[in-house]
């Protein structure tokens, strides 16, 4: 059975992403469309869609043409907009990378990707520039300028011409993220232009965003639900950003307060600071009207307690970085709808759910595999033919990993994951990489790592490790090792030493196992 979104289909215009935001601002030119949090200094629509064409002249005059890779590495502020939509305009690709790698995860992505350029701030540059020599990238922009770097400012002081680049908005790729998907290590989510306009308009129907609006944009733009959800979507309606470069609770709240913004994103390891600490009391949040969780499952109860605490209404969604992200989402509007599911399937969207067991569609009210299929679905992983293939089918399907329930309403309950994937506080942890990585320590025969969920609800790497024969090896130790070497939110945060990995026939770990054993420990 195929399950249609219940809503009319939206027209979807065929343009590429930098037009729809800035092909004509001449109405907003004077009205505010960034603002950084910390300093208060305004980008009006004007000096943005301006700053975009001076760097896509210069990114042109550097070489950049349609199809190159451009990475940016920076946390979120109104000039990181100034970069991903110069790199666009100049129908480059951009590779936004996590602001919490280290130089070799940075370079491992500005490999694989085949960047030609990064972008990045000078705080950053004691990765950056390690990360670069390793890719081969021999120019570095920071974009609040360094010296002995190419900065913004050089680039915005071009005189060239925009460039005159034709694009076919469903074949050119505006963007590539990396995710892992349902397996393996991080791939290059292939995503065109046609699938981030799309989604652009497929939420339209659902969240009530004005030019009034304004939006706080603390996550992270390098994730495909910052970059679409509070940088190009608001820029698509002509409200204002607010953007804060990393979360910290009592800056947050100060901004919110000062900035007045109305519509909030986040992760819901934020609802639980809102509902919970003390000084949220000391901070006028009046102006908040929806607080909007996406990227893990948001406890009801939770949502329950801040919509209590705060008077705003709660809402949640449901994404992939491979659906452009969003599939799912309870509008504005909708007070009927449980703040624990996901919502209703957005417009031009078809859902199949698929029995696990017998890989049978099943009707309302059963669980099995979310399969989602529309316009803001990836073109397929970057030179990985076989992954794609296993993601995406035959009728144009996307096989999410994500367990869901639709019942008659059409509402959609996320209910398991069955891929690999760990997500620790929003953030994609691929267990394939730690496992890789676990594996070159002299001291371990074999690994394997699950999410579990910790005391505080939170879902965390766990690993599973065989020591070599005679070995000595400490769970410290193991955490150690890995801590070194990857970004802080891949930490291993829990390790059990066994005799075997549970492994097929094939060789291939037995996560359910895992599962099962950890389930029964419990
Ligand atoms: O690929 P990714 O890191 O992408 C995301 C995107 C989440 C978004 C984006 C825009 C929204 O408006 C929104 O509401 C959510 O996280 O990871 C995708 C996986 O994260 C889990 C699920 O396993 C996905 O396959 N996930 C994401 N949202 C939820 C979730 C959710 N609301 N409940 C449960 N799991």
């Amino acid at each position: 059975m195929v399950f249609r979104s219940s809503f009319p289909d939206v027209d979807i215009p065929d343009l590429p992403v930098h037009e729809l935001l800035f092909g004509d601002v001449s109405a907003r030119a004077d009205r505010p469309a960034m603002i950084d949090g910390p300093s208060g200094r305004v980008i009006t629509y004007g000096e943005l869609a301006g700053a975009v064409d001076r760097v896509a002249a210069a990114l042109a005059e550097r070489g950049v043409r349609k199809g190159d890779v451009v990475g940016i590495f920076s946390p979120n502020t109104p000039y990181y907009a100034v970069a991903f939509h110069g790199v666009l305009r100049a129908g480059g690709t951009a590779t936004t990378i996590n602001a919490l790698y280290t130089p070799n995860e940075i370079a491992s992505q500005l490999t694989d990707s085949g960047a030609k350029l990064l972008f990045t701030i000078s705080p950053f540059l004691d990765r950056a520039v390690p990360a670069a020599e390793l890719a081969g990238i021999s120019e570095i922009v920071v974009l609040d300028g360094a010296e002995g770097h190419t900065g913004l400012s050089d680039l915005l002081a071009s005189t060239a011409a925009a460039p005159q680049v034709e694009f076919d908005p469903a074949e050119d790729l505006a963007v590539l993220p990396y995710s892992s998907g349902t397996t393996g290590r991080a791939k290059g989510v292939m995503l065109t232009h046609r699938n981030l306009v799309s989604n652009l308009v497929q939420t339209g129907p659902m969240m009530h965003v004005g030019s009034d609006t304004r939006v706080l944009a603390v996550l992270p733009f390098f994730h495909i639900y910052g970059m679409q959800v509070t940088m190009n979507h608001p820029l698509s309606i002509g409200a204002t950003v607010v953007t804060m470069p990393k979360f910290d609770l009592p800056e947050f709240l100060r901004i919110i307060a000062e900035h007045r913004t109305d519509r909030v994103y986040i992760a819901p390891p934020v609802a639980v600071a809102l509902a919970k600490h003390p000084i949220v009391d000391n901070y006028d949040l009046s102006a908040l009207k929806v607080l909007f969780s996406g990227a893990a499952p948001l406890d009801e109860e939770l949502a329950e307690a801040v919509h209590k605490r705060l008077g705003c209404v709660v809402r949640q969604g449901y994404g992939m970085t491979e659906m452009s992200p969003v599939s799912h989402s309870i509008p504005d509007a909708r007070e009927d709808i449980r703040i624990g599911s996901v919502g209703l399937i957005l417009p031009n969207m078809e859902n199949k759910i698929v029995d696990l067991a017998t890989g049978e569609e099943v009707g309302t009210g059963e669980r099995g595999e979310l399969w989602c299929k529309g316009p803001n679905v990836m073109k397929g992983y970057l030179n990985n033919a076989e992954a794609t293939a296993a993601t995406l089918d035959e009728d144009g399907f996307l096989h999410t990993g994500d367990v869901a329930v639709i019942d008659e309403r059409g509402v959609v309950t996320i209910v398991d994951r069955v891929k690999e994937l760990i997500k620790y506080k929003g953030y994609q942890v691929p267990p394939a990489e730690l496992e890789a990585l676990l594996l070159t320590h002299p001291s371990i025969a074999d690994a394997a790592v699950i999410g579990v969920i910790d005391a505080e609800g939170e879902e965390v790497p766990k690993a599973f490790v065989v020591r070599q024969a005679d070995a000595e090896l400490s769970e410290a130790e193991v955490m150690g090792f890995v801590a070194e070497r990857v970004a802080p939110h891949k930490k291993v945060r829990v390790v059990e030493f066994l005799e075997a990995i549970p492994k097929s026939a094939a060789g291939k770990i037995l996560r359910k196992d895992l599962r099962s054993r950890e389930a029964a420990a419990k």
